[in-house]
């Protein structure tokens, strides 16, 4: 059957799917949107997705959108390894963390965001660069305490979850963002640790194919 994931190489959503693909070990073919060119609002891509956003995935003949319902998609789909949990309490404690970041952290940093706040609210870069690192630091404080209850080396333990899924390209959106990360000195270790991964580390920007620099 084959698969095929559009997206964008620094694009963090996307980024969580090429992780999951990567953790189950599925080849898919990789097709860069380019979002610097507003390529996700032309008439082609939004045939596909109508809300013009990457990731969009492709298995045989369904067509799926939102990285995380693609990612429990996969997860249910494709069982090994599990990136949820059997225990209803540990699911939705994997589920929270994850969502701190792609529900409460990421969407109003988006570029669509950003660019509004530039165009239609007048904001100068500066002021756009602290809204940026101050809502991911809002996101990580709370994300900080919760792996700082976790015994390691992940954020749940030794099983590598969805949460862990979300968590390095929004660490890898901050450092972009030069936030200072000495105030998450767990997370920054546990980020470390998934990026010895090689389905961490193939999943990388800049080693997609779509990568310019
Ligand atoms: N909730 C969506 C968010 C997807 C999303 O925000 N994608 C960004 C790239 S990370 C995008 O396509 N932005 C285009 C834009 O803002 O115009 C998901 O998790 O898939």
């Amino acid at each position: 059957m084959s698969r095929t994931l559009y997206g964008y190489w620094r694009s963090s959503a996307s980024y969580r799917v090429r992780i999951a693909l990567n953790l189950k070990g599925l080849d898919y073919e990789s097709k860069g949107i380019d979002l610097r060119t507003g390529a996700q609002g032309g008439v082609g891509f939004k045939l596909l997705n109508p809300q013009g956003f990457v990731p969009y995935f492709i298995d045989g003949d369904i067509g799926l959108n939102q990285s995380l319902a693609i990612i429990e998609y996969l997860d249910e789909t494709y069982p090994e390894p599990a990136l949820l949990s059997d225990d209803p309490v540990k699911r939705a404690r994997i589920r929270a963390a994850a969502q701190i970041i792609a529900c409460d952290i990421h969407p109003i940093d988006n570029l669509r965001v950003l660019k509004y706040l530039k165009t239609s609210m007048g904001q100068e870069q500066e002021a756009i660069d602290d809204w940026y690192r101050h809502w991911i630091e809002e996101g990580f404080q709370p994300l900080e305490e919760i792996a700082e209850g976790s015994p390691g080396p992940y954020l749940f333990g030794d099983q590598v979850t969805l949460a862990d899924v979300c968590l390095v390209p929004q660490m890898y959106n901050a450092r972009r963002q030069r936030t200072d990360l000495s105030r998450f000195p767990t997370l920054t270790e546990i980020d470390k640790a998934l990026m010895k991964l090689p389905a961490f580390l193939n999943a990388r920007p800049e080693a997609q194919p779509d990568a310019d620099s």
